[in-house]
C-alpha cells in the first residue's frame, strides 16, 4: 500500500517538473524475471531492430506484454506505480500499452517528443495520458537512459527533436520508474557504450474515455480475458467505463467474452456521474390502457 503522503509528493514533482522517479518500485526478483522472461522471448521471436528512428536502428523493441506470459499481467496493476497514475488521470484510466525497449550499443537520439502529441487538444492541458518508464537495467547516461525536458509538460509547443542540448539523461538505478505526465518532452537516449544493453519497459495509460495507443481487443487473446483480474481487465478496456462507454448491443465486453463480471450491461450498472440519474430509481409504471401497461 503505497502511503498517501508519498503519493501527494510525487503528483506534486510531476505538476512541477512533468515527472518524478520512484525507486525500488518492485523487488529484485520481479525485476530480474521479468528481464530474464522479456530477452528470452526476444531470442524465441528472433526480434531485431526495426530500423527506423522512432522504433530505433540498434534497439529491440516488443508491444503486447500482457498476453505473451503470466509475469507480464503484474506490470499495469503494479501498486507503487498505479497508485500514483491513478491519481493522475483520476478514476477508471486505460492502459495505453507496453512495450519492451532494449537500447544496444550504438543507437542514436531517438528525437525528443511528447507521447501525447497526437492529441490535438492544444498544450499545455491537464495530464491526460501517463508514459511510466520501468528500467529494469541501471539506465546511465552512456547507455541510453531516457532523455527528458524537466518542465517542458507546461510548454505550448513541440521540441525540436534533435535538440538534446535542453534535454538531460532519467539516470537511474534498476527497479526504478519513472513516471511522466505524457505531454513531457522525452525519448531515448543514445548509447555509446560498447557492450551495454539498456532495458526499459513503457507501461502507458491514458484517461478512459481517449483511444489506447495499442489496441488491446485484437491483441489479447479472448479466452485470456475471464482469467485477468477484474482491475486488469478494467484496464484494458473489457469492462465499461463508468459503466456505459465501450458497451457491445449493450453488454459489458467483459461478459461477450466470457468473464463473470458485476457490470454485465451497461447504463443500469453505471456510475454515480451516470448522467441520466441514479439507475437504481424504477421507472413510475405506465398507467391502465397507456402504451406499455
Ligand atoms: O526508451 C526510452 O527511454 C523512451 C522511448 C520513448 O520515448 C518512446 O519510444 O516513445
Amino acid at each position: 500500500m503505497v502511503e498517501t503522503a508519498q503519493i501527494a509528493q510525487h503528483l506534486e514533482r510531476i505538476e512541477i517538473d512533468g515527472y518524478t522517479i520512484v525507486e525500488d518500485a518492485i523487488s529484485a526478483e520481479l525485476n530480474d524475471r521479468l528481464r530474464d522472461t522479456i530477452r528470452q522471448i526476444f531470442d524465441e521471436l528472433d526480434v531485431r531492430p526495426k530500423g527506423n528512428r522512432a522504433e530505433g536502428f540498434a534497439t529491440k523493441r516488443l508491444y503486447n506484454l500482457v498476453p505473451r506470459h503470466p509475469l507480464f499481467q503484474e506490470l499495469p496493476v503494479q501498486e507503487s506505480v498505479l497508485a500514483v497514475v491513478d491519481e493522475l488521470l483520476e478514476p477508471e484510466c486505460l492502459l495505453s500499452g507496453t512495450t519492451a525497449m532494449d537500447i544496444g550499443p550504438g543507437e542514436r537520439l531517438q528525437g525528443l517528443h511528447a507521447d501525447d502529441g497526437l492529441f490535438k487538444i492544444g498544450r499545455p492541458h491537464r495530464p491526460m495520458m501517463s508514459t511510466t518508464i520501468w528500467a529494469l537495467t541501471d539506465f546511465t547516461a552512456e547507455n541510453g537512459a531516457t532523455r527528458i525536458v524537466p518542465g517542458s509538460h507546461r510548454e505550448p509547443g513541440h521540441p525540436d527533436p534533435d535538440d538534446e542540448s535542453i534535454a538531460v539523461p532519467a539516470e537511474m538505478p534498476a527497479r526504478s520508474v519513472l513516471i511522466m505526465d505524457s505531454q513531457l518532452w522525452h525519448c531515448g537516449g543514445p548509447n555509446t557504450t560498447e557492450d551495454q544493453w539498456r532495458l526499459g519497459l513503457n507501461v502507458q495509460y491514458v484517461r478512459g474515455f481517449f483511444r489506447t495507443q495499442q489496441n488491446h481487443y485484437l491483441s489479447i487473446p479472448h479466452e485470456q480475458v475471464p482469467t485477468f483480474s477484474p482491475r486488469l481487465r478494467q484496464l484494458l478496456g473489457f469492462e465499461l467505463y463508468r459503466g456505459i462507454m465501450g458497451h457491445v448491443d449493450g453488454r459489458s465486453p467483459a461478459a461477450v467474452v466470457g468473464a463473470a463480471t458485476e457490470k454485465a450491461a451497461a447504463y443500469g450498472a453505471s456510475t454515480d456521474d451516470n448522467p441520466f440519474g441514479d439507475s437504481e430509481v424504477a421507472a413510475p409504471r405506465p398507467a391502465d390502457g397507456e402504451p406499455g401497461a
